[in-house]
């Protein structure tokens, strides 16, 4: 009878020690992966964001406080981090957006829709206009990606919802919600930069037409512009979903449109003697 019993604590003690030799590998490999794949994604992330606010902060406003990048990132992460992917709404955000709140002054907002690009090139180059994406916002986030998940610490920056997937995922809130405030705090002459190369320069279901064309309120904004970007003169101010447009606007706004062929916008970009007037 002993000599079983000695046998069977035997065992179990080998079994209790090869257990606890895999857990220790297990834990081992986890941190020497960790160490040799870099930073977590919640790192990265946070390395990028404060890197991309210190720049946007020496390059336009070198005498403000060291403390506003950290304050930036802890406040965006209190938004959704532990939260459900998608349950974030803009609201969420709104701690963020009363730390960090700058926007173009009077008659210098540009805001655009299926011309990023243009848009931004001529902002970042012309220096007279700005887009909600020549914020220090906007910059920190333009093309990032985030979310948590339910009671969990972790950020990810990938396998988050897709835009569409669901309309409260902490990328499309931030957006809606950055997008809504810069519209609210537009004041004097607004311009838009709008595509003349789709059926539909003006899309009622995207950001400018879901959120900011409807917040630009008289008298605290005077009119707006559109800027109708084109490669070839065959669009007209004339489109339909401009007239859209103008039905969406406040109607005490006084509204103007322009056709501008895309290669005069370029070459005013290109000629830093040309001044942003004779951009359009
Ligand atoms: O006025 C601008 C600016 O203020 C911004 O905040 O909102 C306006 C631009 O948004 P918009 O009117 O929706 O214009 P777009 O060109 O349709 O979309 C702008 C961006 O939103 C896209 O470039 C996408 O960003 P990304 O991925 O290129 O960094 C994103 N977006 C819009 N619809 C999307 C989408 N991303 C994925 N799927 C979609 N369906």
């Amino acid at each position: 009878m002993d000599t079983r019993k000695r046998r069977r604590n035997r065992l179990i003690a080998a079994v209790c020690l090869t257990l606890l030799l895999l857990i220790i590998l297990a834990i081992c490999l986890g941190i020497i992966f960790r160490s040799e794949n870099g930073a977590s994604s919640s790192e990265v992330l946070k390395t990028t964001i404060i890197s991309r606010c210190e720049t946007y902060l020496q390059n336009n406003d070198p005498g403000s406080s060291e403390s506003i990048c950290n304050t930036l990132w802890m406040t965006f992460t209190k938004a959704f981090v532990g939260q459900d992917p998608c349950a974030v709404p803009p609201e969420a955000y709104n701690q963020l957006f009363q730390a960090i709140n700058n926007y173009p002054s009077c008659n210098r907002t540009l805001f655009w829709s299926k011309t990023k690009a243009i848009s931004h090139k001529y902002t970042q180059e012309k220096k007279c206009l700005e887009t909600l994406e020549d914020t220090l916002l906007g910059n920190v986030m333009d093309g990032l990606t985030w979310c948590g998940k339910n009671n969990s610490n972790e950020i990810f920056t990938s396998g988050c919802p897709a835009w569409t997937e669901c309309t409260m995922n902490p990328v499309r809130s931030f957006w809606d919600r950055s997008s809504g405030l810069i519209a609210e705090q537009t004041c004097g002459a607004a311009t838009v930069m709008l595509n003349g190369s789709i059926p539909t320069p003006f899309d009622p279901n995207s950001t400018f037409g879901r959120i900011e064309a409807k917040r630009l309120k008289y008298p605290l904004v005077s009119g707006l512009t559109v800027v109708l970007v084109t490669q070839t003169n065959v669009t007209s101010c004339e489109n339909d979903s401009l007239q859209n447009l103008q039905r969406v606007l406040d109607q005490s706004l006084t509204y103007s449109c322009k056709v501008v062929l895309q290669s005069q916008i370029l070459d005013c970009i290109s000629d830093p003697h040309m001044p942003c007037g004779k951009c359009w």
